[in-house]
């Protein structure tokens, strides 16, 4: 059995659960929250953070960590490229999302949007916000842009780690009540809502956002 330990909000605890979801994998979400979890928690996450995975042979935390052994254990659908351009494509996207548009859409919108007052119920940042919107997330955009093209997928013809890192990044942006405009970026809007669209990801943003409407 397999259990997932972490928030829905998370978007690295989300990555981890539409790879199981992409995979057909079943498992059970454990909540924890990372700013109250207890020293206990940090046997399962080192570091204290969220997500940590558990299965029948190891714990492990870190979701690209977990993802790449969720892909040795469990190798159909193939969500790694095989051959090493595209591998390395694949893996430079997910770093894109988790190491690029994370600290953006996470650190300066979401959080001052959603987590301060709603769990917090403190008055989040929102000129940090609106100066982020402004100036950070072009040229974000405008990369991704460029690397879609008309294509259905960031890398090959399949969905690969590299589209879960980012479109996971993309959800919290969405929360916050921003999305590309699609007169901008219209490839980007279209791949967004493809894969958001995908069954793995829809049932995650309809579960975390009747959450978010419930705790307003
Ligand atoms: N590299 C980690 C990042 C995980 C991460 O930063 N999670 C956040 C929540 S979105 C967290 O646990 N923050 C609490 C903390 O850093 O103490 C991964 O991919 O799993």
């Amino acid at each position: 059995m397999v259990t997932v330990h972490g928030a829905n909000i998370s978007p690295f605890v989300r990555k981890v659960r539409v790879f199981l979801a992409e995979k057909n994998i079943a498992y059970t979400l454990q909540p924890v929250n990372p700013f109250t979890a207890g020293p206990e928690y940090r046997k399962l996450s080192p570091l204290g953070r969220i997500p940590a995975f558990q299965d029948d042979k190891t714990t492990l935390a870190d979701s690209s960590v977990i993802c790449a052994y969720v892909e040795r254990t469990n190798p159909q659908p193939a969500l790694y490229p095989t051959e090493a351009v595209t591998y390395a494509r694949a893996l430079w996207f997910e770093e894109y999302g988790d190491g690029g548009l994370a600290p953006i859409f996470g650190g300066e919108i979401f959080r001052q949007r959603v987590v301060m007052p709603l769990f917090f119920k403190q008055q989040g940042d929102e000129a940090m916000a609106q100066k982020a919107i402004a100036e950070k997330l072009p040229p974000l955009f405008d990369y991704l842009e460029g690397q879609i093209g008309d294509n259905a997928f960031l890398v090959g013809n399949h969905l690969s780690i590299g589209d879960i890192g980012v479109a996971t990044q993309f959800v919290n942006l969405r929360h916050a009540g921003v999305t590309p405009d699609a007169q901008r970026w219209p490839q980007l809007s279209r791949y967004l809502a493809s894969i958001h669209g995908r069954p793995s990801f829809k049932a995650v943003i309809e579960e975390e956002e009747a959450g978010l409407k419930k705790a307003k």
